[in-house]
């Protein structure tokens, strides 16, 4: 009698003995986690018991070859799970070509990084990308080899052992949602291999798409309306949620999802510490809904998450959801079921620009008492900027009755509207009286760009201090944007570019500005000045575990509107004035140490026009 081997014996089998031992362990621990999502995604098809065996018997030849060095690494952080909560991690995020030009020129930025006391690097997408236009590299034409004008394989295996020597952990995106047009599965569906048209989901006519799009919204609802996109090749309609050369993957379909966590652990493999789960919210679609955050994009990353912590657990998944704040916690999962280790607050860094705009810390105040406790060893990534807009829908919960019209008023203050002091763009909003997105800089955005007079440049360089104060002292996981740390502006140029000029995020993609780099010690030029405070923020917040991702967070009750008080552990108070008039503060009772210039304060305090103060008692 033959007996179907357990998918315990299958991963196993592949593994040299000194693994096997720890191998088995941390599956048992997963088992019930793993079994379980992956019976409820796909445990109905035929050949359930046959794919499942082969899927852990891929993921125990992906295991075995580990290097002993990520193996030792894997052991290190199995032994601290909360490693990345500290308040000395510190994140920063930037394209390779605008940063570097090129992997090895990454690697030639680790002085600068390290002296930011930057731990964490997120490199947007650098796998090969589809030619010609590519959204940035977000169209994804190969998981396994190095995009060829940013370097090749072996630069990435150079630039990642260079990293971990200088205890920087790299980050990349995991584009989970769709691929490349021009990615193989893509080619073999068009050249008319059925089992690859299956990776995708495809439709004869408009139908069902039609059916789909009275639920389902838009993403770029200007430079590519729609989700559907006809290809001739197939005589059918392809899901594209984002580019037309963008095309979404079929995760009903079991073969999907193997080669994608096929795909995470090769590339986890070759160093990536961090996978930055791009658009996780789409990867389910289900007939008369808005085919975001389904249950089953749950399972999902609770299987994906299983499978690292069995085959390589040192590494970390980090969602990247732009979703309303009451559906950001789902992708922490929970104690039984963890999801995620990270999850982007863009709630709190949208409504921190929107309390820069209306001078008033509403919105904050909302999504900061919306914000539960995490699982353990879990944290949220704080941010000001990204290469992304600031989405505004995320926070319709919070803008009340007159929502729309609200986050519209503050998009149009950041699209430059009369007696604004931001230099920014709208994005892909349909009219005015419509809020989507914003682009541009912080520093742009927080009247840098604009600023003539000496108390205009004061001022724009005070509100970005409030808004990196918030983001370096909430509770978080703080990832910088290349750039801001020098007060970068707008880059302008996309305009001319045919293949870019549709899209202004890129106003905020820049090339790293090398000129701004020499006067960072200077202590007078706006560059000099907004660098050397960012650097005293974190290197107090490095000292205080108050800061630290998980230690408690509460709000306190401020007289103004303006005024966010943030109390941190029990000892740490974070002021700030979010508006241009000064405002007074009645402390907590005792004496207060302001830790940024050691001088003390107790009772009533004067906060000046866009002040930060960071207050510790002894
Ligand atoms: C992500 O973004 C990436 O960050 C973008 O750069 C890509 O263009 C996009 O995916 C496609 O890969 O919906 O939840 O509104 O916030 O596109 C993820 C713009 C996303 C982004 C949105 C986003």
């Amino acid at each position: 009698m033959s007996v179907t081997p357990s998918p315990l014996s299958r991963l196993l089998a592949p593994l040299p003995a000194p693994l096997r031992d720890d191998a088995a362990r941390r599956y048992a621990r997963q088992e019930a986690v793993l079994l379980d999502r992956l019976g409820a995604l796909y445990g109905q098809r035929a050949g359930f018991t046959a794919w499942l065996g082969e899927l852990m018997e891929s993921i125990g030849r992906l295991h075995a070859a580990r290097s002993p060095e990520l193996l030792r690494q894997d052991a290190a952080r199995e032994a601290q799970p909360g490693w990345f909560a500290s308040q000395s991690m510190l994140g920063y995020s930037t394209y390779v070509q605008r940063f570097g030009g090129n992997l090895r020129g990454v690697a030639a930025r680790i002085a600068h990084l390290r002296e930011l006391g930057v731990t964490y690097l997120h490199l947007l997408p650098f796998l090969r990308a589809r030619a010609g236009e590519s959204d940035g590299g977000f169209a994804v034409a190969s998981f396994e080899q190095v995009e060829p004008q940013l370097g090749s394989n072996a630069d990435l295996l150079d630039l990642t052992a260079q990293l971990r020597a200088a205890g920087i952990s790299l980050c990349s995106d995991l584009i989970l949602n769709h691929v490349a047009d021009d990615h193989p599965w893509a080619l073999g569906a068009k050249a008319g291999d059925a089992q690859l048209r299956a990776f995708f989901h495809t439709f004869p006519d408009r139908v069902q798409p039609d059916r789909y799009e009275r639920t389902v919204g838009q993403v770029f609802p200007q430079a590519a309306p729609g989700n559907f996109t006809f290809v001739p090749e197939l005589q059918r309609w392809v899901w594209t949620t984002f580019y037309p050369y963008q095309w979404d993957l079929n995760y009903a379909n079991p073969a999907v999802f193997a080669a994608m966590a096929g795909a995470m652990l090769g590339l986890a493999n070759k160093g990536v510490e961090i996978f930055r789960l791009d658009s996780t919210a789409f990867l389910w679609k289900r007939d008369g809904s808005d085919c975001m955050n389904q249950p089953e994009a749950h399972h999902l990353l609770q299987a994906l998450r299983a499978i690292a912590a069995i085959a390589a657990p040192g590494v970390l998944l980090k969602a990247e959801a732009i979703v309303p704040t009451p559906k950001l916690p789902a992708y922490f999962g929970s104690d039984a079921a963890p999801e995620c280790h990270i999850a982007y607050h863009s709630s709190l860094m949208a409504a921190g620009w929107g309390a820069l705009a209306e001078q008033d810390t509403d919105l904050l105040r909302q999504v900061v008492a919306a914000t539960p406790p995490l699982p353990p060893a879990a944290c949220w990534l704080s941010y000001v900027r990204c290469h992304d807009d600031i989405g505004w829908n995320v926070l319709l919960h919070e803008a009340g009755v007159d929502g729309p019209a609200r986050l519209a008023r503050i998009a149009r203050f950041y699209s430059g509207a009369p007696g604004s002091y931001a230099r920014g763009a709208a994005f892909q909003s349909s009219s005015a009286d419509q809020a989507h997105g914003s682009n541009g800089m912080a520093a742009s955005l927080a009247g840098l760009e604009s600023a003539v007079t000496v108390v205009e440049h004061e001022y724009a360089l005070r509100r970005l201090l409030l808004l990196h104060g918030l983001a370096l002292s909430f509770g978080a996981l703080p990832v910088l944007y290349m750039g801001d740390e020098l007060g970068m502006t707008n880059d302008y140029s996309y305009t001319q570019r045919a293949d870019r000029a549709m899209d202004s995020r890129w106003l905020q993609r820049p090339e790293f500005d090398d000129s701004l780099l020499d006067w960072r010690h200077d202590g007078v030029s706006a560059s000099g000045r907004l660098y050397m405070a960012l650097r005293q923020l974190v290197e107090v917040r490095a000292r205080l575990p108050a800061l630290a991702a998980d230690a408690p967070r509460q709000l306190l009750p401020a007289q103004s509107p303006a005024v966010l008080a943030l109390l941190r552990g029990e000892r740490f108070l974070s002021l700030s004035n979010f508006s241009g008039t000064g405002q007074q503060y009645l402390l907590p009772p005792g004496e207060w140490r302001n830790c940024l210039d050691g001088s003390t304060v107790a009772g009533g305090i004067g906060l000046q026009p866009w002040q930060l103060l960071w207050l510790q008692q002894e």
